[in-house]
């Protein structure tokens, strides 16, 4: 059934209007109408059918390689095959038309990349990169880098060339630390906001979820977009109920509309 027009608030209109920076997270549900599944949506989410302790932990990968390299394959081939939707669309003419604009995602698809976004902080890595699983070298390994250079690997996982270690995704795994450069960038841009938004995030994992009350503290004005409530529902300003694929070219059709 479609989705009935969408009226964005006139004081939300206002406030973008006068924002001098505007930060925007998303997280898998902005990806979810461009075929690629959510982790927690609950009869389509990846956790509804694979359990995350089994595959997106370091002691998973270290206790079943194949199995956690097999299963990164498969969601490499679908991101692969996926094209950005109109929700990542808007966000680039949203970075158009802002004076300074931050992405932040907890996304590791790149589909706002291939979408056109410039200024995009990857928060949990790529999954179309590899890096070495003990490599002290980290990404500066030559070996580290573009994953379909080991697609047609016979070795599952395959060994970096120069010091022997397993490759492995390029994403942050639970328990793993973030990286510090892409923190300290999250959390500047949510401070020094005029408008935050929260788009597509089940807004439960940290300290990605963490970032909105940073922007909240200084007194910017929050927007959740999201068909279902968030345990931040509550707290933002603007939370508007339905699919980012809607909502935000909506947004964006209203506030250039009204700013001719
Ligand atoms: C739509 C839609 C449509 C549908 N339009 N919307 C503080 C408190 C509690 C716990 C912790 C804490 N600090 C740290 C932790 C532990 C842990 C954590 O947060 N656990 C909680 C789950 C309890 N965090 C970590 O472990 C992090 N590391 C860390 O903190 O390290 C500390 C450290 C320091 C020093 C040394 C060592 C360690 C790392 C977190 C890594 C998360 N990794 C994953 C996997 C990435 C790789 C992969 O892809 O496999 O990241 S887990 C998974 O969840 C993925 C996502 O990025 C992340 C968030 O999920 P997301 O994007 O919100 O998706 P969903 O499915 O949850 O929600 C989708 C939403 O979309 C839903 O709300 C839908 O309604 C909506 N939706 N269709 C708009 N069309």
């Amino acid at each position: 059934m479609a989705e009935s027009p969408v009226e964005i608030p006139k004081a939300l209109i206002e406030k973008l209007r006068n924002a001098r920076h505007i930060t925007v997270i998303t997280g898998a549900g902005i990806s979810a109408e461009s075929g690629i599944p959510t982790f927690r949506d609950a009869q389509t989410g990846l956790w509804a059918k694979y359990r995350a302790e089994e595959l997106a932990t370091p002691e998973a990968f270290r206790a079943n390689p194949e199995l956690v390299w097999d299963w990164y394959s498969w969601r490499r081939k679908l991101v692969g095959d996926a094209a950005p939707n109109d929700g990542h669309h808007a966000l680039v003419e949203l970075e158009d038309w802002a004076p300074s604009f931050t992405l932040i995602t907890q996304n590791v698809d790149g589909l706002h990349q291939i979408a056109g976004s410039r200024n995009v902080v990857e928060l949990h890595g790529n999954i179309r990169k590899v890096k070495g699983l003990d490599c002290t070298r980290d990404r500066e390994c030559p070996a580290a880098g573009d994953a379909s250079r080991y697609d047609q690997s016979p070795d599952k996982p395959p060994r970096c060339e120069v010091c022997g270690t397993y490759m492995r995704p390029a994403v942050v795994w639970f328990g793993e630390a973030l990286d510090h450069n892409n923190i300290e960038l999250a959390a500047e841009a949510s401070s020094k906001c005029d408008v935050f938004f929260s788009v597509g995030t089940s807004a439960v994992v940290y300290p990605a979820a963490s970032f909105i009350y940073q922007a909240l503290a200084n007194g910017a004005a929050t927007v959740e977009i999201n068909p279902q409530p968030t345990p931040q529902s509550q707290e933002v300003h603007f939370p508007l109920k339905g699919s980012a694929g809607v909502i935000l070219p909506a947004l964006i059709k209203q506030l250039k509309e009204q700013h001719s």
